[in-house]
């Protein structure tokens, strides 16, 4: 018997629409209002913006470690954009824009990366989870979202965010199988920006995509140009109109790059070469959107120095803001409060002993308990005088300042 082909009812193709001259393919581009061509524009440069800020801030020692969304702009705005307020999102921890989008307050991210559980707070009104650290684990809960939809019959879908070392967890394959299995209306949006921390993408795969992944599982699959925001509309569109229409989940690989380092811990120079970096530079999704759009005529560079004002306004207020609510959220005794629902005694005789070291270093250094505790919340919420110290050293200083008076 020879051997026969089996023909696969799949095919893989790349999608691009807009170069990074600003040019489109009239025939490719989505039908986007002009309205919302703007507001995409608006909150790719808050989003970048915002990222920068908060590097700066970091770099302070204002607030902790986190991860930069530098050169993600489009593939996670041009994707979420396309979502209803009904809809779910299942980020990562590489989507602010997205989250921004969906009406996460900015304080709300500062408040999380200095360290206080207020910021996890996802309001009721937002269908979204929340970030998800452990890498690929947010794919099965979307994989569950997309099976109550269904089971539900609710005309909703659910829009996942996971990175290129994603694909190579366990988890990834068991949501992917899942969500073709049962045919849930699931988009899987892989942004693959080529590292995973210092691990390339050729280690994560031999495949020659990602997004071919999904013939095996029995899936649509598209691999986009993730700095093109169009094309990034244009193919979570299609997905979502097909999720809803009952045809099942698609993987849409969003070919991006990480411009800045994997976290603010850690050095890109160090594996990755300077060159590289340079040609995504030339790649980015904010410049070549800006192109279209003014030569569009839709935004001109005065409206556009415009919009980063507002931008630079509005992210100083979130910051002050946040940093007001820091002082009220930094009680000591607090830090024992958000674990159980009914306190181990262990914890209750460590914060009976906190409470008797308060009260008797404020007696030594003859302050109220009260001026002690607010002592001790500058401590958390302001750097120290060099500017870069973190909070154990300013607490510190201020230790001896209750101490010695
Ligand atoms: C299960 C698990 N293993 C390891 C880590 C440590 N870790 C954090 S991010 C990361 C790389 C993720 O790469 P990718 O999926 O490409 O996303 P990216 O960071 O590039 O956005 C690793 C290994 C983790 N958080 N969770
Ligand atoms: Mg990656």
């Amino acid at each position: 018997m020879p051997r026969k082909p089996i023909d696969i009812p799949y095919q893989v193709e790349h999608l691009s629409i807009l170069d990074e001259e600003g040019n489109i393919d009239g025939e490719l581009a989505p039908d986007v209002p002009e309205e919302l061509l703007l507001k995409l524009h608006r909150y790719m440069l808050l989003t970048r913006r915002f990222d920068e800020r908060m590097l700066d801030l970091q770099r302070q020692g204002r607030i902790g470690t986190f991860a930069p969304v530098k050169g993600h702009e489009a593939s996670h705005l041009g994707s979420v954009a396309v979502l209803r307020d009904s809809d779910w999102m299942v980020p990562s921890f590489r989507e602010s824009g997205a989250e921004i989008w969906r009406g996460r307050p900015l304080e709300s991210f500062l408040l999380y990366f200095a360290g206080y559980d207020e910021g996890s707070f996802v309001e009721e009104k937002r269908r979204d989870l929340p970030i998800a650290v452990p890498v690929g684990s947010q794919t099965l809960h979307a994989a569950g979202i997309g099976y109550a939809i269904k089971y539900r019959r609710a005309d909703e879908v659910a829009l996942c965010y996971f990175g290129d070392g994603a694909t190579s967890q366990g988890d990834f394959h068991e949501a992917m199988n899942f969500a073709a299995v049962f045919q849930t209306p699931v988009v899987f949006l892989c942004q693959n920006n080529q590292w995973a921390i210092s691990i390339p993408r050729t280690r994560q795969t031999r495949s020659e995509t990602l997004a071919q992944k999904a013939i095996a599982y029995g899936m649509a699959g598209i691999q986009v140009d993730g700095n093109d925001v169009l094309a990034v509309y244009a193919a979570t569109k299609e997905a979502a109109e097909r999720a809803r229409a009952g045809g099942g989940p698609t993987l849409i690989e969003a070919v991006t790059y990480r411009v800045a380092m994997h976290t603010t811990s850690d050095d890109p120079k160090r594996y990755r070469t300077e060159e590289e970096s340079e040609v995504w530079a030339r790649r980015d999704p904010i410049v070549r959107f800006q192109k279209y759009l003014i030569g569009k005529r839709l935004l001109t560079e005065e409206q556009i120095q415009a919009t980063e004002g507002e931008i630079k306004s509005e992210i100083q207020a979130a910051v002050d803001r946040s940093e007001q609510r820091m002082k009220e959220l930094s009680d000591p005794l607090w830090m024992f409060e958000h674990s159980y629902h009914d306190m181990p005694p262990h914890l209750l005789e460590q914060k009976e002993e906190l409470k008797q070291e308060l009260a008797l270093a404020a007696e030594a250094a003859g302050i109220s308990e009260g001026e002690a505790v607010e002592i001790i919340k500058r401590a958390f919420t302001e750097p120290s005088a060099d500017g870069h110290a973190g909070k154990s050293e300013a607490l510190a200083t201020n230790r001896e300042d209750i101490h010695h008076g």
